[in-house]
């Protein structure tokens, strides 16, 4: 039998955009067609389990408040599976067509190889069950190696080779799971494989590993006939203080070293875009030009905090931005929308979560259809497509296919033998076309 814990929320439901509901959706509305597909096939949103049913609202200075009755543990085994039941009847409660978790966030707590593989076996056949029942589908499976003390000094990059082994039977156990489970991707996030101090640190032995590694991990993918997507997700720092995957341009070099270009693809999170002095968008379309772009762990920084506070969205001009790239480079395919954020540390009521997450997925709607709508206009494409023209035909195109050397370049410019004038790039003008698309 299920235990329930939100039985004071109702469904909730799509009631349009003069709702005054606080808990309805006014734009999120699932089977609303845009662009061809609907807004759940688009957007193909999933809730996180540790912000929301692992996290007690503890941090650095304090104890957690949170009123979450699943996570005063009887039994370990008994609390994880409390968890389950307040996940997924809060997935259905929400409409979320998927979720994602790390291994250590659904299971009993483990210290050995042995008893680790015991106590996430024994969860995943209760997942598979809930899945079955439910409808509710995996958009990703990770391993956690960052938070056991034993992944201090990394897992993948460790100096000592014992930690890594450990690290990859986590990998391998959840990777094998995330399939059995039909999950649609698998995601790496190094937390501590980067470093805190060079002084200790032999960074090229380190990031041979690391590459060694993810090799590993794409050769087991295909041994089990895993279709999905093996996504890295950038982040520069924190909790060490440099990470080696630190943004999407690092990553995508990283991967042409190690001959993974074609087997990984990446997790772009807007809080750790900025975290390393990027845009979101700048991320996304980073990724579509490296023919990389996977999923999204949505959420948002602070501006005054140099941090990851993990705040839920609710920039609609930047959503707007970062949808209208998504869209462009194709959408998602394997990809979708996890909310990896969470509640403030005040807002500690059940319903809190709620609030977080309708806000999140309502802000996402909206901005899928400020997007599709900018699309459709052409005003951004059309002005981009002209700025580059010139480049498809005459010398610019014999360039780009190989055909005129340098030497070529230099003779055409004697030739013509002008100073080619500027032409405005319009900045003012095309960020008055996204004002106006945001609505
Ligand atoms: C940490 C972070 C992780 C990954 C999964 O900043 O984003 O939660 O998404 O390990
Ligand atoms: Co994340």
């Amino acid at each position: 039998m299920s235990r329930t814990f939100f039985d004071h929320i109702p469904e909730i439901k799509f009631e349009g955009p003069d709702s005054t509901s606080a808990l309805a959706f006014k734009y999120y509305d699932k089977d609303k067609k845009v662009l061809g597909k609907t807004m759940a096939e688009h957007l193909r949103i999933a809730v996180c389990y540790w912000h929301s049913f692992c996290w007690d609202g503890a941090d650095v200075f304090g104890a957690g408040g949170f009123d979450r009755p699943w996570i005063k543990p009887v039994t370990d085994q008994k609390a994880a599976d409390e968890k389950l039941d307040a996940a997924f009847e809060f997935f259905q409660k929400l409409g979320n067509p998927y979720f994602c978790f790390h291994d250590v966030d659904v299971m009993a707590s483990a210290e050995t190889p042995k008893e680790h593989v015991e106590n996430f076996a024994n969860i995943v056949d209760k997942i598979e069950a809930k899945i079955a029942q439910t409808g509710v589908k995996l958009l990703w499976g990770t391993a956690n190696m960052f938070s056991h003390p034993r992944y201090m000094a990394g897992a993948a990059s460790n100096p000592n080779p014992d930690v890594t082994a450990f690290a990859a039977l986590q990998v391998q156990e959840c990777l094998a799971a995330t399939h059995r489970l039909g999950g649609a991707n698998y995601v790496l996030w190094g937390g501590r494989e980067g470093y805190d101090t060079i002084l200790n640190t032999r960074v090229g032995q380190e990031m041979e590993q690391l590459g060694r590694f993810f090799n590993m991990v794409v050769e087991y993918k295909h041994k089990i006939g895993f279709k999905g997507d093996i996504l890295i997700e950038p982040k520069p720092h924190e909790p060490t203080k440099h990470q080696y995957d630190r943004d999407v341009g690092t990553v995508y070099g990283f991967l042409k070293a190690h001959g993974l270009e074609n087997e990984v693809k990446v997790n772009i999170e807007p809080n750790h875009a900025t975290l390393a002095g990027n845009s979101f968008e700048h991320e996304i379309e980073m990724a579509n030009a490296f023919g990389i772009f996977g999923s999204i762990d949505f959420n948002r920084g602070d501006p005054q905090n140099g941090w990851d506070t993990d705040q839920f969205p609710n920039d609609l001009r930047e959503t707007t931005t970062a949808l209208y790239y998504i869209l462009k480079g194709g959408g998602f395919k394997n990809g979708g929308s996890n909310f990896d954020a969470k509640v403030r540390r005040q807002s500690i009521d059940l319903d809190d979560l709620f609030h977080g997450h309708v806000g999140g997925m309502d802000l996402l709607g909206r901005a899928l259809e400020n997007a599709a709508a900018l699309i459709e206009s052409e005003k951004l494409s059309g002005f981009v497509e002209a700025r580059y023209s010139g480049w498809k035909s005459g010398m610019g195109a014999k360039m780009m296919d190989g055909s005129a050397s340098l030497t070529d370049m230099a003779a055409h410019a004697l030739k013509e033998n002008n100073s080619p004038t500027p032409v405005s790039g319009r900045q003012e003008m095309l960020e008055n076309i996204v004002t106006d698309f945001t609505k």
